[in-house]
């Protein structure tokens, strides 16, 4: 697994690089036209909720030729916070991250400390639990994100399980819960979340402080913040400033209320269920957009979960015989693979999967959950080739 990082083209992202720039005051827009460049560092983003804010990247965004870079521009990369109360700056001279809990001491580490250790780089998907979610129905509540909650980035930083390993986990030790520097209003919980201590050490998954090859956007989470490479982002804890070793699963309400799927088969109940067995959100699964389908291209990206992409097919007789499509440049398992199709010339409603190294694919029966999660019904377009 060790090829996934590559330390010799470790990013120059030296001790002490890291630096400020107060955001805004401008967090107070009026919501309404389609795409806004209001936001610090973001342009051309599909406003879905001005505070706190939800951008959301056109599809455009994540189009290119099959050779092209499969990063996503950090200018561009999708927005998502819970609380009003976000970071609008960081001292980050008097920034520490906190390490504590059941360890045998506890750290408080500056970014030039964490920057010392050993810097290790990976291509990951950020994907929220709920993108596509206003492809639902019946409708559920929650931000109705279209496909763009997602983006690929080549994160930098150092590994979780470094941190861990400096600190010294105490024995009973079972998981590592994470919260940022945003605050939540009145009595209403942390954003905090917990993985257990398997996938928190394990060796790809990160505190990174940079993001392809500059320091992260305030936006997204700026000094530090968790990548959990193959899972879904609400893991992926911004602006990182505490973790916490826990001899006890956290029972906290963004584990045990929030971000909860049922255990069904492709986390699918019947429109409308309340009462079914759930469990916490976590491995994301294969998934294949359209970033382009006109007369003269049909292409996008596909990712591939917690594996990577094997193939990408499409289908044009409603998924009765399906065709693989060309795949571009591997990046990393966990990133974007570019997918071209050559389709016959006519008029056509085209659908597209992807299907990881686990051999595991898209299913196309539509799905449903009261939170909106986890879609990976094929996509579709109507197309007419030249
Ligand atoms: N501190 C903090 N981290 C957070 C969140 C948050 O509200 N606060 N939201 C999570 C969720 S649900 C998502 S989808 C991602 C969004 O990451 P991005 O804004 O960098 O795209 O951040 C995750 N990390
Ligand atoms: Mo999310």
């Amino acid at each position: 697994m060790a090829e996934r990082f590559d330390r010799r083209t470790a990013l120059a992202i030296g001790a002490g690089a890291l630096a400020s720039t107060p955001l805004l005051a401008q967090l107070a827009k009026p919501v309404g036209q389609a795409l806004t460049d209001a936001f610090p560092g973001k342009r051309g983003m599909i406003l879905q909720r001005t505070r706190a804010p939800l951008l959301e990247t056109p599809m455009d965004a994540f189009d290119g030729a099959l050779t092209d870079s499969p990063f996503t521009p950090n200018d561009r990369f999708f927005v998502r916070w819970h609380y009003d109360d976000i970071p609008l700056s960081v001292d980050v001279a008097a920034f520490r991250l906190k390490v504590g809990g059941a360890v045998k001491r506890t750290l408080s580490l500056s970014l030039a400390d964490i920057q010392a250790l050993p810097q290790v780089e990976i291509a990951a998907v950020n994907q929220c639990s709920g993108n596509s979610r206003a492809a639902f129905g019946p409708r559920v509540p929650g931000a109705q994100w279209g496909n763009g909650a997602m983006g690929n980035a080549l994160w930098a930083g150092v590994r979780l399980r470094d941190l861990l390993g400096r600190a010294g986990i105490a024995a009973g030790a079972v998981q590592v819960r994470f919260s940022g520097l945003d605050n939540p209003p009145g009595a209403a919980p942390d954003f905090a979340k917990a993985l257990n201590l398997d996938r928190a050490m394990a060796e790809d998954t990160i505190v990174a402080y940079g993001m392809n090859g500059t320091q992260l956007p305030l936006l997204n989470g700026f000094p530090l913040r968790l990548v959990v490479p193959g899972w879904f982002s609400t893991y992926w804890v911004k602006a990182l400033d505490t973790i916490e070793v826990l001899s006890a699963p956290d029972t906290g309400y963004w584990m045990e209320k929030a971000y909860r799927i049922p255990t069904a088969p492709r986390a699918s109940v019947v429109p409308g269920s309340k009462d079914f067995p759930t469990a916490p959100i976590g491995r994301m699964i294969p998934r294949a957009f359209f970033t382009r389908a006109d007369a003269t291209a049909v292409r996008g990206v596909a990712l591939g979960g917690d594996s990577a992409v094997a193939k990408v097919e499409w289908s044009i007789d409603a998924g009765k015989r399906w065709q693989a499509a060309e795949l571009g440049p591997d990046h990393g398992a966990f990133g974007f693979r570019r997918w071209a199709a050559t389709l016959p010339s006519g008029s056509h409603t085209v659908a597209v999967r992807a299907t990881n190294a686990k051999g595991e694919t898209q299913g196309t029966d539509p799905i449903w959950n009261p939170g909106g999660y986890m879609r990976n019904t094929p996509e579709t377009t109507k197309v007419t080739v030249a």
